[in-house]
């Protein structure tokens, strides 16, 4: 990906292709822009936090709406989300597919496994695909997905859907801050299992066992029940809380998607009726305000003009040679650095 994206410095950008000229293309729905901008924030380039600010008002309209699926490896979230997206399609609404994963730092082979899954999608104006990966950059792919689903929204989408594959703690990041969840399994024995120990099931709104079509799918669902019913009974009293409800289905053969699609409709219209969406979207906007502080001070303090450079060898000797406990000196140049006032980069 980054081999089409020379460095921005090599020629001074033209105005429609710097990086706020592209945010002007963008909100024409320019869908070379939205490609250009997700890159440019996917590898942290230059000017994006700027491009963040200037969509964000633009970004999260109310009506705007964010869709996780996840899932363990191969349990049909590609090919389910083709299907539900273009029962989407008919209704008008226009979609971003933001297909994340963690493991690869390159996402080519995912990228050509969905390109034939969500085939009847591709030539439709209304989708955007596009996979997003971290190349270990700051923040995790969590940060990353969110701010490209800003991007998205911006670019006037309706609907972000995030697909990714649940297997630990970073998927559960990007899908936990979705408005609605739908975590997809099969009945293959193992998949309960692992959506259990991946956490999840504590995430989920909606449970599908895909691939009924192949049989022992009402089993899967009953085991499902069972494993669900601890988290249930938590359920303070006369809380109106979410059963998540478990649904049948096959993606290959388009069967059960209708009633997918209208679980999540009744999902959406619960957390718009308990004020969960407002809730949702400040967590959100929380989480990046407080990455954004944190990583401004690590750069304050670590940076090349860091603060500390000056004053940490320093410390560092009275800690080596006895002269200061660790805590003592960390504290003494904690009061040092506070009354200084750190410098902003
Ligand atoms: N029999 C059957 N096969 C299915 C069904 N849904 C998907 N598959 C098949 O399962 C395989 C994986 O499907 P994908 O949609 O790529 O699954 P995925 O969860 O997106 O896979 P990853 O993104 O690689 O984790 C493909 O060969 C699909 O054709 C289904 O309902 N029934
Ligand atoms: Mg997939």
């Amino acid at each position: 990906m980054s081999a089409q994206h020379p460095p921005q410095a090599q020629a001074a950008p033209s105005p429609s292709t710097s990086p706020l000229g592209l945010v002007e293309r963008l909100f024409q729905g320019d869908v070379r822009a939205l490609a250009r901008l997700l890159s440019l924030v996917e590898d942290r380039g230059p000017g994006y936090e700027r491009v963040l600010d200037a969509v964000f008002p633009h970004a999260q309209r109310a009506d705007a709406y964010r869709l996780g699926i996840t899932g363990p490896p191969g349990a049909g979230k590609s090919t389910l989300v083709d299907r539900l997206v273009r029962r989407f399609r008919r209704e008008g609404l226009r979609v971003g597919i933001l297909a994340c994963d963690p493991t690869s730092p390159f996402t080519g082979g995912a990228v050509l496994g969905d390109r034939v899954r969500m085939q009847s999608l591709r030539d439709d104006e209304g989708v955007f695909i596009r996979s997003l990966a971290t190349r270990g950059s700051l923040g995790g792919l969590a940060a990353v997905a969110h701010e490209a689903a800003l991007l998205v929204e911006a670019a006037g989408y309706d609907v972000v859907v995030f697909e990714t594959i649940g297997v630990g703690q970073v998927e559960v990041d990007v899908v936990e801050a979705a408005d609605t969840v739908v975590v997809v399994l099969t009945p293959q024995s193992g998949d309960a299992v692992q959506a259990l120990k991946a956490g999840l099931m504590e995430i989920a709104d909606v449970f599908v066992v895909n691939k009924a079509d192949q049989g022992g799918a009402d089993r899967a669902v009953q085991a499902l029940q069972l494993a669900l019913r601890p988290l249930q009974d938590q359920d303070e009293e006369g809380k109106k809380a979410w059963r998540p409800p478990i649904l049948k289905l096959s993606a290959t053969r388009d069967e059960g998607v209708e009633a997918l699609k209208a679980a999540i409709e009744a999902h959406r219209a619960f957390i718009n009726a308990e004020g969960l969406k407002a809730q949702k979207r400040r967590a959100r906007v929380e989480a990046l305000l407080r990455r954004v502080v944190e990583e401004g001070l690590r750069q304050a303090l670590w940076g090349d003009r860091g603060a500390l450079k000056a004053r940490w060898e320093e410390a560092l000797q009275q800690v080596l040679q006895g002269a200061r406990g660790p805590f003592a000196a960390a504290e003494a140049l904690l009061r040092e650095l506070l009354k200084a006032r750190l410098e902003v980069p």
